[in-house]
């Protein structure tokens, strides 16, 4: 039997509709925001108290206007996969130290856009509610509930979600595919953007100039965390990074700390 373009179409019309996700990126404006401050990883509760303080005061000294907590904030180590000491820190310790350090922030910087963006091992909260689905939907579970994100005016973006500012992508990582003994180069040649993320806990940055002109960057950020019982042996280096804007003239320091300097 010929059949014509319409009753294809009508055919067509049963096809199920597709469940697949779409995601937007969450854009911080660039034209509000002109000093930015990211840290990431700091696994609380292994922070490196010396490395946040160290960052904290030179992002104040700096006179930031936005602080974007780049991923794995919290470690959740109880709700690791893996094996784990149960007499180690309990989930409440966490919790209870993480609202500390959002307090402390707040204080610090009362008036400035503090993003919370998730990481994959602040996604653990969410995967442990996915497999005891009987906790699904239940408010005071929610991440940002847990840890008042609302009473310290902080917003949150998903794990999946990615912060654009101007031609940047700021991610946590694991979301883009950060890997490699060269990450700031594999993770650009994975992405063909210009990059900023956390996530590996090395430093290291890759700038490439296309043959019309354009560069690519790629950064690479260091981590606020020390050493974790699971992981003892690494070659973890300490860092955050800046970006400034001046008049649209972006500049990134993607700094190392070393004894209480940014150096
Ligand atoms: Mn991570």
């Amino acid at each position: 039997m010929k059949q014509d373009e319409n009753s294809i179409n009508q055919i067509l019309k049963s096809v199920p509709k597709s469940v697949s996700d779409e995601i937007k990126n969450y854009i911080l404006d660039s034209n509000k925001y002109k000093q930015i401050g990211i840290i990431g990883d700091l696994h609380i509760p292994f922070l490196d108290n010396k490395s946040f303080n160290t960052a904290i005061k030179y992002f104040h000294k700096i006179k930031i206007d936005c602080l974007i907590i780049n991923g794995d904030f919290i470690d959740a180590y109880q709700l690791s996969k893996y094996l784990r000491n149960p007499a180690k820190s309990d989930l409440q310790n966490e919790l209870d130290f993480a609202t500390k350090i959002l307090a402390i922030l707040r204080q610090i910087f009362p008036k400035i856009k503090i993003i919370y963006k998730l990481g994959n091992h602040d996604a653990r909260v969410k995967k442990f509610i996915y497999q005891h689905s009987e906790l699904l939907n239940l408010r005071c579970l929610k991440l940002e509930n847990l840890l008042e994100l609302k009473r310290y005016d902080i917003e949150l973006v998903e794990e999946k979600q990615l912060i654009q500012y101007s031609n940047y992508i700021i991610a946590h990582g694991d979301e883009i595919a950060a890997s490699g003994i060269n990450p700031a180069r594999l993770t650009l040649n994975k992405n063909y953007t210009n990059l900023i993320f956390c996530h590996l806990h090395r430093i290291d940055e890759f700038k490439h100039k296309t043959r019309d002109g354009k560069m690519l960057e790629s950064y690479s950020v260091g981590a606020m965390c020390l050493n974790m019982d699971y992981w003892l042996h690494n070659n973890w280096c300490n860092g955050g990074l800046t970006i400034t804007n001046k008049k649209g003239k972006i500049s990134i320091n993607n700094f190392r700390i070393e004894n209480k300097e940014i150096v």
